[in-house]
Parts: structure tokens; C-alpha cells; sequence
């Protein structure tokens, strides 16, 4: 089943919906019998990454090390979706440039933070509110937002498998799929 492997390198605040929509591609990436793989913070900052917080400095490194891990997975033929914060324009810069032309995908998952917010499914803004988690993204920490990614969705009250099927079209309609 022929494909381009490319990196579709998921941006957007904590409760954006990036795992969610991340997720949702995958799915009908294997309906569509594609190999993919997704990197989140789950499978990376619990295992590889471990050793990483959240200031700036550690933020920096996170994403370093997941832009050199994306890369061995496009490499190995696979179509790779990370979904981190990944809050720094020069950061995500630093790993489109790691990879070859064509084969980054930045993906801004495009949410108001008041929605995020509201959204809280773990209660994380509420206790950045309270002052209990510190350097959190978007309350005392900052996040800013692409400029020119490929693909911009606004998730703000849309069914997330709409979404979906639009990171879906994009990769159609320009020959990776
Ligand atoms: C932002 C934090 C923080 C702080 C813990 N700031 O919504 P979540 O819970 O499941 O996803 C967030 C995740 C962010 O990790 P990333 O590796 O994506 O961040 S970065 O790209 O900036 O390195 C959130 C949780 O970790 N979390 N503390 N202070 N998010």
C-alpha cells in the first residue's frame, strides 16, 4: 500500500484536542492500510523523556529529542504524527529543518485558550490558576502560534473527525496519500 512517509508535527495548547484529532487521522490512516505512528506524551514523556519538565530549557530538549526521533520513523517509511505543545516557533523551525523538503507537515490545532479552558479535562488550568502548577502554556508560560503551517484548524466547536478528514484531504490532494 503506497504512500509518502512524511511528519505531521501536531501543534497547540494543552486540551486543544491534538491527541484527539492526532488520533482520529491515524485511525483512517489504517483504514486506508497505511503504517503510521504516533508519538504524544504519553508514549514519549513517560518513557524516553522522562527525565524532562516544563521549563523552558527542558520544553527545548523535549521537542529536540522528538524531531530526531520523528525523523528515524519517516526514515523507516512510516507516516509519523507527534503531537506535542511544542509552544516555540524556533524549536518546530529547528526540526522542519532536520527533516528533508516536503516531509514536514505542521499541523496548528487552532483552539481559543477560553475553550481550552473550559474543556480542562484534567483539571491541569485550574490548578495553574491556583498556582499549583507553575509555567503553565498560556497561563505564565508562552505559546506562539505558527505563522505558516501547512494546515490550520480552528477546533472550536466542530466534530473532531471532520477535522480529521481535513489533515486527511490535505495529504490526498498533495500526493503523500
Ligand atoms: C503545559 C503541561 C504542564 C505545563 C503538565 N505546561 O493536556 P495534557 O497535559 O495531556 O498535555 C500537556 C502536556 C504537555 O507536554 P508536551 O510535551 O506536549 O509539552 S511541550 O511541547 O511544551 O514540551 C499537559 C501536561 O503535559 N502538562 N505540566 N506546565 N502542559
Amino acid at each position: 500500500n503506497d504512500h509518502k512517509s512524511c511528519l505531521l508535527w501536531f501543534t497547540g495548547l494543552s486540551g486543544s484536542g491534538k491527541s484527539t484529532i492526532a488520533g482520529l487521522v491515524e485511525e483512517k490512516l489504517h483504514v486506508l492500510g497505511k503504517r503510521t505512528y504516533l508519538l504524544d506524551g504519553d508514549n514519549v514523556r513517560k518513557g524516553m523523556n522522562r527525565d524532562l519538565g516544563f521549563s523552558d530549557q527542558d520544553r527545548i530538549e523535549n521537542i529536540r529529542r522528538i524531531g530526531e526521533m520523528s525523523r528515524l520513523f519517516v526514515d523507516a517509511g512510516v507516516i509519523t504524527l507527534s503531537a506535542f505543545i511544542s509552544p516555540f516557533r524556533s524549536e518546530r523551525q529547528s526540526v522542519r529543518n532536520l527533516m528533508s523538503v516536503g516531509d514536514f507537515i505542521e499541523v496548528f490545532i487552532d483552539a481559543p485558550i477560553s475553550t481550552c479552558e473550559k474543556r480542562d479535562p484534567k483539571g491541569l488550568y485550574q490548578r495553574a490558576r491556583d498556582g499549583l502548577i507553575k509555567n503553565f502554556t498560556g497561563i505564565d508560560s508562552p505559546y506562539e502560534e505558527p505563522t505558516n503551517p501547512e494546515i490550520h484548524l480552528v477546533n472550536d466547536g466542530i466534530e473532531p473527525n471532520e477535522t480529521a478528514e481535513q489533515v486527511i484531504a490535505y495529504l490526498k490532494e498533495h500526493d503523500y496519500i
